[in-house]
């Protein structure tokens, strides 16, 4: 589908941006930059699945920053930089939620902990960073973001699996309060 970006000829340039994506800062800025720009996965890649180019531009990763590698920190010095510049890095422009998607966890905590496969992607801080947005969003829209009787079974699913295995995480441990665990919008729940 993002090969179909060169089918929308009546714009003189376009920046495509992934569904899982949270814009934290004006991004205005990249129309100024040319075709193809992006951040890089690594020396030859860029982070957009399987498209490979001769040549692109790179931009920093700040502009594209994959949720995951938000909590490199220490605990010491997360908290100072939370002193000095509030929740959000001051740097961080753009994140990009791999792994289960936020609105699709409870809002408790990061439902990637439960996952094996999934578990590499897991940052609460990004989670809790997603749901602060969501709670901004009119109500209208929150709605689109309840969740399915079957997704709420495949997360109680993953919760076991972890519980089975004692995740020294203790995520599965934790009560879930999001009220979406008992809304029901579908015919049956
Ligand atoms: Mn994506």
């Amino acid at each position: 589908s993002k090969f179909r970006l060169w089918q929308l000829t009546d714009y003189d340039k376009i920046i495509f941006i992934d569904a899982d994506l949270l814009i934290l800062r004006n991004v205005d800025f990249l129309f100024a930059m040319p075709e193809i720009t992006a951040t890089g996965n690594n020396a030859t890649l860029f982070n957009s699945g399987v498209m490979i180019f001769t040549w692109w531009h790179r931009i920093p990763k700040h502009m594209n920053f994959l949720k995951h590698f938000w909590e490199g920190d220490s605990e010491e010095a997360k908290a100072k930089k939370t002193q000095l510049f509030g929740a959000d890095p001051p740097n961080l422009y753009v994140l990009h939620y791999l792994g289960l998607k936020p609105w699709l966890c409870f809002r408790d905590y990061d439902c990637n902990w439960n996952n094996f496969m999934m578990r590499e992607f897991a940052s609460d801080v990004a989670h809790s960073r997603w749901w602060k947005t969501h709670d901004k969003m009119p109500r209208k829209l929150q709605s689109y973001c309840l969740l399915r009787t079957r997704q709420k079974a495949g997360l109680e699913w993953d919760r076991r699996q972890a519980e089975k295995a004692n995740l020294e995480d203790g995520h599965w441990r934790r009560n879930i309060t999001d009220p979406r665990l008992k809304t029901c919008f579908e015919k049956f729940c």
